[in-house]
């Protein structure tokens, strides 16, 4: 059923082959890096932000010690760590029931805030950051399009859906917590196996650094998720519990997706740290599914709650998403996040010159050569200041290279949109590249 593609779906896959977006991604993934653990020196977060509150995150300095060593473009990129759920939910024929997998998509790109208190690096102009899977068969770029406020603007396609959007936020410490508010809207095109394209929309919900005035900083990320088939006139309302007193109710997720009558079918629940379950809808709030995932539940015990059914088709409930493991690993990286900033020898010759890869403080900071890191950061940065004074000068704006801006014939949400140049332009400096060197 998994190799099925339909006539819609072949055209994208031809459109993704024939731009030679895999070029370059010959060798698999990177499992580890230089280092094997990272020795940033310790210090209180509470030491140095209690002179910064009211300040967003923009207007600090911080010590370097105090980044992981990924960008936030590569930040946007690690939301394509379960787009297996995108292909599934194309591959369902109920439109409710592929929103369930939409929706645990949505919690997904959760799973990966757990043991990441740093601040990654500020990805400078016209940066851009690009990952392409042949394996998995998606691309995705994203490019810096806005220095103030920062703006990522990025696009993934594959065969059976598109993702895009833009990784704007507004961020504040209060005092008590780090406070980071995504503003813009994300947007999801999927081409079901049963034919046609549909089109969801939702905003991310509030993240948040919390336990800092007592030693113990997490990351919790709470709120309620609206994801809307603007299509179907499905919706579901996923609510992000916040994360209570010892830890009571953090992770907690639940939603219902109700359809275009109004009438609740499918639970969704879990944990976004975890497992994510499905259901057909009995109850409002769907506690036995949060129940369900806790770390203890070994997969054993799981198959004997679930009493070993999968099928949808009856009330148990079945599993949609369960997180990957995460074995130690310097800045606690994901191991997917550890594949994004591997810079292959196959692959240099396709890279442009603005990818993150090629940043020389980000990649001294993931060998541990933190003061060399701080020293190229700040030169970087340095530059990318004189730059902006000599636009001043010339009296000329930046222009985004990749995506412009534009509103959406549907939602009428404003979004960045992709010019669709970059991948033929990759192709095009590649071969010049190669053909120099013969
Ligand atoms: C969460 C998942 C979303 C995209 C997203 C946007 C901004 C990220 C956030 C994620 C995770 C937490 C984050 C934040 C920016 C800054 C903040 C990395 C990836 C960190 C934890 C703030 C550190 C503060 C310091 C003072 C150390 O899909």
């Amino acid at each position: 059923e998994k190799e099925l593609f339909n006539e819609l779906q072949l055209k994208k896959q031809e459109e993704i082959i024939n731009d030679g977006s895999f070029h370059g991604y010959d060798d698999p993934p990177r499992t580890r890096m230089n280092l094997d653990e990272d020795d940033r020196p310790k210090i209180s977060l509470w030491g140095i932000l209690k002179s910064m509150i009211g300040k967003d995150m923009t207007k600090m300095t911080l010590p370097v010690s105090f980044n992981e060593c990924t960008s936030l473009l590569q930040r946007v990129a690690e939301d394509m760590e379960y787009t297996d759920l995108l292909d599934q939910a194309a591959l369902k024929k109920d439109s409710c029931l592929r929103m369930v997998y939409v929706a645990a998509f949505a919690a997904s790109e959760y799973s990966s805030t757990i043991n990441r208190v740093a601040k990654p690096f500020n990805p400078l102009l016209g940066e851009t950051y690009e990952y392409s899977r042949p394996d998995k068969g998606y691309r995705f770029v994203v490019e810096q399009v806005s220095h103030h406020p920062p703006i990522g603007a990025a696009l993934a396609e594959s065969a059976r859906w598109d993702y895009w959007g833009e990784s704007a936020v507004k961020s504040k410490f209060n005092g008590r917590s780090f406070d980071i508010n995504p503003l813009g809207t994300w947007f999801l095109n999927i081409r079901p196996v049963a034919g046609g394209q549909e089109l969801y929309t939702w905003k991310k919900v509030t993240s948040s650094v919390v336990g800092i005035i007592t030693g113990s900083p997490v990351v919790d990320n709470y709120g309620e998720m609206i994801i809307r088939n603007h299509t179907t006139g499905d919706v579901c309302k996923l609510k992000y519990k916040q994360r209570g007193w010892l830890g009571s109710s953090a992770y907690e997720v639940y939603g219902t997706v109700v359809d275009k009558a109004g009438k609740p079918r499918w639970s969704v629940g879990g944990r976004w740290n975890d497992k994510i379950f499905g259901r057909k809808y009995q109850t409002d709030v769907d506690d036995s599914l949060i129940n369900l995932s806790k770390e203890s539940n070994t997969a054993a015990q799981l198959d004997q709650t679930l009493n070993v059914s999968t099928s949808p088709t009856l009330n148990a409930p079945f599993l949609v998403w369960e997180n990957h493991p995460r074995p130690p690993a310097p800045f606690n990286l994901t191991p997917f996040a550890i594949t994004l900033n591997a810079i292959p020898q196959n692959l240099k010759p396709w890279l442009p010159p603005t990818d993150t890869r090629l940043r020389p403080d980000q990649r001294a900071m993931e060998d541990g050569q933190y003061d060399f890191a701080a020293k190229e950061k700040n030169r970087l940065e340095e530059k990318q200041r004189a730059r902006r004074r000599q636009r001043e000068v010339e009296g000329s704006v930046h222009q985004p290279r990749w995506f412009r801006k534009a509103k959406h014939a549907v939602t009428g949400d404003e979004y960045w949109q992709f010019t669709g140049e970059y991948w033929r332009m990759r192709e095009n400096l590649g071969r010049k590249r190669l053909d120099g060197k013969k």
